[in-house]
């Protein structure tokens, strides 16, 4: 009997390392699962898969995984699938947010800004981002004393619980879909940017101040910044919060 061999497009190697101890677990023997990530992430997915990983641009070299694959599954790939690739090969995307909130770029952190829920969805692909139809989505807590990094764990931890429960499902195409019910909102990469050079002379609540940095707290990245009109040097700022145990 030929394996059925299953296309992951990852460029997180937290989700592909979390992946693969999924299917370590489960006998998923008539599976063949082959790796691959966008151009730049080859070495840390590689490190992850335990193999040299080739990067794919999937805009320009979709024919080849049309003939290779009948399912295709988008663990964070950053990279837009195009529509001649989705009309003849199911592409399911694990997406760290609760669509249709705050689609698109790095949802959590919109999260705590606008107030709108946030967790993990697995949908099908489909032309817009992060819109196809949902297969499963769970909400995880948002705490006002939560940072960016908090919640984004666990975000990551609750893809990694749906993929486990859903995955059998997804590889035999055996599950029910339902639309979001309504288009959301979507950031961009711009968006998140624009949020990061503090305008020192801005008027805004206390509240409102705590939750921009908490927004862009995530552990180690230099994210909120503001210049320095002595020196010309940017400052980066976070934020540190301890709720009483
Ligand atoms: O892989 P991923 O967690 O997800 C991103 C998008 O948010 C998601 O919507 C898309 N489907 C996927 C392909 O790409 O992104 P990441 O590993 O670059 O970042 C993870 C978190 O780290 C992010 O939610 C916020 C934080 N972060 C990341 C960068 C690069 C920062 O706070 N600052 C940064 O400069």
């Amino acid at each position: 009997m030929s394996l059925k061999r299953v296309l992951i497009i990852s460029d997180n190697p937290t989700l592909v390392s979390g992946f693969r101890e999924i299917i370590k677990a489960t006998e998923y023997g008539s599976y063949q699962f082959d790796y691959r990530c966008s151009k730049g992430s080859e070495a840390n997915v590689g490190k992850a898969v335990g193999a040299e990983t080739k990067s794919i641009r999937v805009k320009t070299d979709w024919q080849e995984l049309v003939e290779n694959y009948s399912l295709i599954i988008s663990l964070h790939c950053k990279q837009l699938f195009p529509s001649e690739l989705m009309q003849v090969v199911r592409c399911v995307n694990v997406h760290p947010g609760l669509n249709p909130y705050n689609r698109g770029w790095f949802p959590q952190v919109f999260s705590i800004l606008n107030g709108l829920p946030t967790g993990a969805t697995i949908h099908e692909i489909d032309e817009e981002l992060d819109h196809g139809n949902i297969i499963v989505q769970q909400e995880v807590e948002n705490n006002v004393w939560d940072t960016s990094i908090d919640i984004y764990s666990r975000v990551l931890q609750m893809e990694l619980e749906l993929l486990k429960q859903y995955l059998p499902k997804i590889l035999a195409g055996e599950y029910e879909t339902f639309e979001p019910g309504e288009e959301g909102n979507l950031n961009l990469k711009k968006d998140f940017d624009a949020l990061c050079e503090l305008d020192l002379a801005k008027n805004q609540s206390i509240g409102e101040t705590i939750d921009l940095l908490r927004a862009l707290t995530h552990g180690e990245y230099q994210n909120a910044f503001f210049m320095d009109p002595k020196t010309g040097k940017k400052v980066y700022v976070s934020i540190r919060l301890e709720s009483k145990k």
